[in-house]
């Protein structure tokens, strides 16, 4: 049995997090079901990724150029994939991933201003052309995704981008999904919690790997 590698997408506070808890504690009950299943995320899936999360987004104040904040994305992903996610998808594991290539796209290209194809090259370095079986791209109104984080407490140097910013990320996200319709899928997030649970685990029923399960 092949691994699978699925993706959770979109702008802050869409419920990425909440949706792939969700979806692993599906999964691991689902009948039938014996592939392992990992919940990771980027920045900081790995050891080495988690010291670059801090770089990138832990002092809010903390200046990082464009082209730095680029390749600090990269260099987590290149160690992310090497030492994670393709040994887990050898092994035949189902890996669920927070954020993975899209988001580089979204908030470096659409956000930054970065030409597509620097981006593609550093996806491209990183990744060993290494891409999402499936990508639930949970979209989400940016001035409320942000409200749900605010009330978290503390913002990250992310999310203290301008309002403008996180648009144009949410539009990078819509145009992607419109180019690769069979790769990406859309989800309202702005519904509740269950509903969108229920409506990912729809989707997944329709895989003919879930089904042969
Ligand atoms: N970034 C980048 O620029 N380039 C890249 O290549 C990569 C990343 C890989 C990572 O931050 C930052 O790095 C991110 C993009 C950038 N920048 N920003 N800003 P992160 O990992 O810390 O943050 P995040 O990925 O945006 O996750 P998040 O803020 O934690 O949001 P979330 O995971 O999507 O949501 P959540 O934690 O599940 O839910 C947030 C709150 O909303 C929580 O209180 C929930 O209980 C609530 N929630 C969740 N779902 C719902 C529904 N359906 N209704 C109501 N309330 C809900």
């Amino acid at each position: 049995m092949s691994g699978k590698f699925i993706v959770f997408e979109g702008v802050e506070g869409a419920g990425k997090t909440t949706q792939i808890q969700k979806t692993a504690d599906w999964l691991q009950n689902l009948d039938g079901n014996h592939q392992s299943v990992v919940i990771t995320r980027e920045p900081g899936g790995t050891e080495l990724g988690r010291q670059i999360r801090q770089l990138l987004l832990n002092d809010p104040n903390s200046w990082v150029g464009n082209r730095t904040e680029l390749l600090l994305y990269g260099a987590d992903r290149a160690q992310h994939v090497e030492s994670l996610i393709r040994p887990h998808l050898d092994r035949g594991d189902i890996v669920l991933c927070d954020r993975f290539t899209d988001s580089t796209i979204a908030y470096q290209g659409y956000g930054r201003g970065f030409d597509r194809s620097e981006i593609d090259r550093v996806n491209q370095l990183a990744t060993g052309g290494l891409q999402s079986d499936l990508t639930f791209w949970l979209d989400l109104d940016v001035t409320i995704g942000l409200q749900r984080v605010l009330l978290r407490g503390k913002p990250d140097r992310m999310e203290l981008a301008t309002l403008d910013f996180h648009q144009r990320v949410r539009q990078g996200y819509q145009e992607l999904a419109n180019v690769y319709p069979n790769r990406i899928v859309r989800i309202d997030a702005n519904q509740s919690e269950s509903f969108v649970q229920t409506e990912i685990q729809a989707i997944l029923m329709q895989l003919e790997w879930i089904k042969n399960h």
